[in-house]
């Protein structure tokens, strides 16, 4: 077994981090079969249209061109193409690429063999055309290194739930796999009925006593349908910083969660994925770019982890304040994983903090990173630049340790990254290693 020099060290761990194959838990790629762009409401998002169209990067053009100047409205009135060209121009081409999202689409670019200061689309565009979305997807893959793109399958979403209702093979892409995104369940009951009633369960009833458990066995009927359907690895909900558990004495959303969601996974062996600390429209002009974060209670987590030993909970949180307290009583319930630096925390500066910050209080018992990629190429960016800040940290780690004449191995390293990247959450969740 090699033992690792001081000499050869970053070398070999960056080495192995590069060749270990990840599993991306969590993204809103999709596969083909869900339709491709440019085609209208297509699931597959690909190319550099869709690339500089990424909400990250309408957010960030309207600081440098204010509504005064270019409306909401207006914007969003383009084409994409024409919304692409206009932030290419704003922040690639008369300022350099300073912030992670712009910088991601310059990695991107890069890694594709592609000159990424082209005053104008037009070559982009041409190299994306000279491509079929399928074969870009393994293209993609074998750059970025994932073996596994995990989808996000909103249920009551029109188009998603139609796909899956009109008998398409939807699920049968072995490259992707599938998670039941369940939020206006929770968060929009009247929202989540409407679509029950229409669907055929009957909800339509009144939520007090005895009616009410009327409701919940058909709520629980609708996940075991909908489970059996599209097969999740776990099942997701996005959640308020305002969520907390135990909900009043009573409230509709605590009967959901306590009489049909968390029973019908203990029983199908299924986790709950709780991402806590979105606040959705802070600026509602910017559409799906206008949502940020709030300081989220992990009480929740705890009472919901000490309550429900049967189930598993995996949980990420969108306030840096919340992760060290997070990663805490992670350490307290082994059915708790806490996953990714998620949405406003996948900077550099904040995944080296809450990278070192996990190794130290919980070893390899958690999964550092998800790429919550929306368009295929993003996976590039995303896993280059989490595979370096990474690694860098695990470097440091094994230079604490040979500094006491502990002898780190090439093996060990190779088995901590698997760890890292792949097992830890295959494992917590079931899928084979
Ligand atoms: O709710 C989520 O899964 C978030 O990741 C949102 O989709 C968010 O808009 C996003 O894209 N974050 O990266
Ligand atoms: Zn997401």
């Amino acid at each position: 077994m090699p033992i690792l020099t001081e000499k050869c060290l970053s070398a070999c761990v960056h080495r192995i981090v590069s060749d270990q194959p990840v599993t991306d838990l969590h993204t809103h790629v999709f596969s083909p079969v869900f339709g491709v762009s440019p085609e209208a409401n297509a699931g597959l998002l690909w190319g550099i249209d869709e690339l500089l169209t990424y909400h990250y990067l309408i957010a960030e053009v309207f600081r440098v061109v204010p509504a005064t100047v270019m409306s909401y409205d207006a914007f969003y009135g383009l084409g994409t193409a024409e919304q692409a060209d206009y932030i290419w121009e704003h922040l690639f081409v008369r300022r350099g690429p300073m912030s992670e999202a712009t910088r991601g689409v310059v990695t991107t670019l890069c890694r594709l063999g592609l000159d990424p200061k082209e005053k104008t689309l037009g070559p982009y565009r041409k190299y994306f055309a000279s491509l079929d979305a399928d074969g870009y997807v393994d293209l993609v893959m074998k750059l970025a290194n994932v073996d596994q793109i995990t989808m996000t399958n909103e249920v009551f979403d029109s188009v998603e739930s139609e796909l899956w209702l009109g008998g398409a093979d939807v699920g049968g892409d072995d490259r992707f796999a599938c998670v039941l995104r369940i939020d206006a369940l929770l968060l929009d009951w009247s929202v989540a009925r409407e679509k029950l009633v229409g669907w055929g369960y009957a909800v339509g009833g009144d939520l007090e006593g005895v009616s009410g458990g009327d409701v919940l066995v058909e709520v629980r009927r609708f996940l075991n349908d909908w489970i059996d359907r599209i097969k999740p690895v776990y099942v997701a909900t996005s959640l308020p910083p305002s969520f907390c558990y135990p909900m009043v004495e009573g409230s509709w959303m605590g009967r959901l969660i306590d009489e049909a969601l968390l029973p019908v996974l203990a029983d199908r062996g299924l986790a709950w994925a709780l991402m806590i600390g979105a606040v959705r429209g802070t600026n509602a002009g910017l559409g799906v770019a206008g949502d940020s974060l709030g300081l989220s209670d992990v009480d929740a987590v705890v009472n919901l982890c000490r309550g429900y030993g049967n189930n598993k909970f995996m949980v990420t949180m969108l306030a840096r304040e919340n992760q060290h307290e997070l990663a805490v009583v992670s350490r307290k319930f082994g059915n708790l994983l806490p996953f990714g630096c998620w949405w406003y925390l996948n900077n550099p500066s904040l995944i080296t903090e809450m990278t070192r910050m996990r190794l130290e209080l919980l070893g390899t018992t958690f999964s550092p990173q998800h790429s919550d990629a929306r368009i295929l190429d993003q996976l590039i960016y995303k896993w280059d630049h989490s595979r370096k800040i990474i690694g860098n940290v695990l470097v440091e780690k094994y230079r604490d340790l040979m500094a006491v004449g502990y002898e780190v191995t090439s093996e060990e390293v190779e088995a901590d990254v698997k760890r890292l990247l792949r097992d830890t959450y295959r494992e917590f969740v079931g899928l084979p290693l």
